[in-house]
């Protein structure tokens, strides 16, 4: 696939290696962000200068960005949010200035995704993470720090050390918002952006939220294609899009993730993909990550590259969290080989059906 992306955490952060990433086969796109500008604040283009030259050096592009995340602010409704959608109307002209194509992001209240195991064993001898109703404790302090304690001394996305020090003033600051204040509070500040998305060539893709359900009483208001519906109807443009992430989406058993493709590519609302498999582990719903490939997951990758393929897709991709296989340590679910298998099955599934339809 033309543009297949590999996210990288940055030369500080990320032990994988841009040069071990130009060796994936297939891969031309690095998804990447920058880790150390705090959420509201203006993103400065001689950083983004800085990580895009990197990229270029090393022969690989960079056209997304995941995250640019939305301050608490925002998703709150608080008067101070005006500044922070300034700020992030000119993070949006500083990453166009650079060729930045697409800015992931998510509208999750207080946790980013979140899982009850980041080290779950499978019989092979591998780990990946996993979600576990029984697990989650009432206390989200709990798994606050289960994952702290689980997760290997990384900093993992959403999970930045500050937010979570003052998670009890957070969740008091997200009392009132329940489902319908948190869409009006999504419809303000995409009112407020996409104008600038429009004339800057910059477009949003959603990220689901991770597992799609609501979580400690926080809302949740991206889990399946009736949310996508109400998302687009707040403000109809192409560049008002989603990140179809097939794991997060195929979390809900009802959900049908090639349905969802077919119906919101063929609509142009859907300029990025992650493509990752899950394994349900009971009738509740539990899942684990599993390899990419459709044997080893309930999700059928090779219905989801079909629709892609039908429906013309011509956005940008990348495999989701992976496996830790082969003895490798490092961020949970972003490590080198799991994921550069995903990459070669979704390229050899992509060069199937395209040949087969020549
Ligand atoms: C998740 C999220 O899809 C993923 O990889 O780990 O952290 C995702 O990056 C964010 O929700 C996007 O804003
Ligand atoms: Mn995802």
């Amino acid at each position: 696939m033309k543009n297949m992306g590999f996210r990288w955490y940055g030369s500080k952060d990320d032990p994988i290696t841009l040069q071990q990433i130009r060796q994936i086969p297939g891969t031309t796109q690095v998804v990447g962000a920058l880790f150390d500008v705090p959420v509201g604040a203006i993103w400065p283009k001689e950083k983004i200068a800085a990580l895009k030259k990197q990229v270029e050096d090393a022969g690989l592009k960079l056209e997304v960005i995941e995250s640019v995340n939305i301050h608490d602010d925002i998703k709150i409704g608080l008067p101070t949010r005006d500044q922070y959608i300034e700020n992030y109307k000119e993070t949006i002209k500083n990453l166009a200035a650079y060729g930045i194509k697409v800015i992931c992001y998510n509208f999750m209240p207080i946790f980013d995704w979140l899982r009850t195991d980041l080290h779950y064993q499978l019989p092979d001898g591998s780990n990946d993470m996993a979600f576990q109703q029984g697990k989650l404790k009432d206390n989200p302090q709990d798994i606050i720090d289960s994952v702290r304690n689980d997760s290997e001394g990384y900093v993992l996305p959403g999970w930045e050390p500050e937010r979570l020090a003052t998670i009890e003033k957070l969740f008091k600051a997200y009392a009132d918002v329940d489902e319908r204040k948190l869409r009006e509070n999504m419809k303000y500040f995409l009112d407020a952006i996409i104008p600038t998305c429009e004339s800057y060539g910059v477009r949003m893709a959603m990220h689901p939220d991770d597992p799609p359900r609501p979580l400690f009483g926080l809302p949740r208001v991206y889990k399946n294609a009736t949310d996508m519906r109400i998302i687009e109807g707040m403000h109809e443009s192409p560049y008002n899009g989603f990140t179809i992430c097939t794991g997060s989406l195929g979390e809900n058993p009802t959900n049908n993730v090639p349905e969802i493709i077919r119906e919101f590519v063929k609509k142009d609302r859907a300029p990025f993909i992650h493509a990752r498999n899950i394994k349900f582990i009971n009738a509740q719903g539990d899942f684990h990550e599993s390899a990419h490939l459709s044997s080893e997951g309930s999700l059928d990758m090779f219905e989801i590259m079909k629709a892609l393929y039908d429906t013309g897709f011509d956005g940008y991709i990348r495999p989701d969290h992976g496996r830790m296989i082969w003895g490798e340590q490092g961020r949970p679910g972003y490590g080198l080989y799991d994921r550069a298998l995903g990459i070669t099955y979704l390229n050899g599934l992509w060069e199937a059906i395209t040949k087969d339809h020549q």
